[in-house]
């Protein structure tokens, strides 16, 4: 039998007829369903904080924070605008919350963090028990368990959300509930979650699988601070500086299990090695200032700005002074799924 290759009006005709049937060839598709390498549709970005803190500021005015339900700006990464997503797999926003406001309790499948950027008198409840949010603190408030936020302070305090919303999107797998009262009762007193699970001990019978969440729901940036500038004199990885990643203490896995949050240190004048990860990440400069080269775009970053770097794009940072960068990303789904890969170049 002879095989003849059809012509390009052939082709679309027979398209137009499989079509109406719900079907698509393949073939026109193939290599970027099945990509020699990822090629993400997210852009690498910066929002730079002291640029859009009266902005978000502004968003006070227009809408209160209960009418709202969260008043927040979603970070849209650049290459996929109106998709509500820093990276394929995930959200960010600017939440602001006002003296006196009151961010109703409500609990979902999504997991979330929250790093506080900016000042201060804020609280999230987490279950019950309450923690008094201060810069650069780490919180979290892990899948389907109740929160709210308040301001009893008399500042606006602005932190960045991080969830997993895009994730739990393409799973079709999200759950959403409002509670009865807008705040919660204090079940605990502030404190109790670190004092039972945050000294390297957990109470003696208490056991978790590999995909629960921490008990500790917060991790203080006086604890985290205080950690990394302790490691000063000790060696550094050329590719993170002195890093850490933050886990569940009484597993060792991710304090959430979705999203995996990592702390680095890079002293003044520190030229990390060039790096690339399939973990799309989202780093947010708590201190300092420098550079990072992504792909071949240069960012400069100070304080409380928020940089994405998609995944698989050699990245490179440069402190200009010594800085202190948070990031997260998907790091935990890609392992437990065996997709993740990274490569640490020289
Ligand atoms: O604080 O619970 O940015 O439910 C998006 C969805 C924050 C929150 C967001 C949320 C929250």
């Amino acid at each position: 039998m002879t095989v003849l290759s059809s012509n390009d009006d052939d082709r679309t005709r027979y398209y137009s007829v499989i079509g109406e049937k719900n079907l698509t060839p393949l073939w026109e598709v193939l290599h970027s369903l099945v990509p020699a390498h990822p090629r993400p549709s997210i852009v690498p970005a910066i929002w730079n904080y002291s640029a859009l803190r009266n902005i978000i500021l502004r968003s006070g005015s227009l809408i209160s924070a209960s009418e709202a339900e969260r008043r927040v700006l979603i970070l849209e990464n650049p290459g996929v605008r109106g998709h509500s997503r820093i990276t394929q797999s995930l959200y960010a926003g600017f939440q602001l919350i006002l003296p006196g406001e009151v961010a109703p309790a409500h609990r979902h499948s999504q997991s979330a963090l929250r790093l506080v950027l900016d000042g201060e008198g804020a609280y999230t409840a987490v279950n019950g028990e309450r923690t008094t949010m201060k810069r650069g603190d780490f919180i979290i408030t892990p899948a389907m368990t109740w929160h709210d936020h308040g301001n009893t302070g008399d500042e606006p305090v602005v932190w960045l959300d991080g969830l997993d919303i895009p994730l739990v999107q393409s799973l079709d797998a999200g759950f959403a509930e409002k509670a009865t009262v807008q705040t919660q009762i204090e079940e605990r007193a502030e404190g109790e979650a670190l004092r039972r699970y945050g000294k390297n001990m957990v109470p003696l019978d208490f056991f978790q699988s590999s995909s629960d969440p921490t008990p500790v729901f917060v991790y203080p940036y006086s604890q985290t601070r205080t950690a990394l500038l302790e490691l000063d004199g000790s060696a550094i990885d050329p590719w993170h500086g002195h890093a850490f990643r933050f886990v569940n203490p009484s597993t060792g896995a991710s304090p959430m299990p979705t999203i995996g949050a990592f702390v680095r240190r890079l002293r003044s004048g520190f030229e990390a090695r060039p790096y690339r990860s399939t973990d799309s990440a989202v780093f947010v400069c708590l201190e300092g200032e420098g550079t990072a080269l992504i792909g071949e775009q240069k960012f400069s970053f100070s304080r409380g700005d928020v940089l994405v770097v998609p995944s698989w794009s050699v990245h490179q940072f440069r402190a200009s002074s010594d800085a202190i960068l948070f990031s997260f990303s998907d790091r935990p789904v890609q392992r437990v799924l065996g997709l993740w890969r990274e490569e640490k170049l020289s």
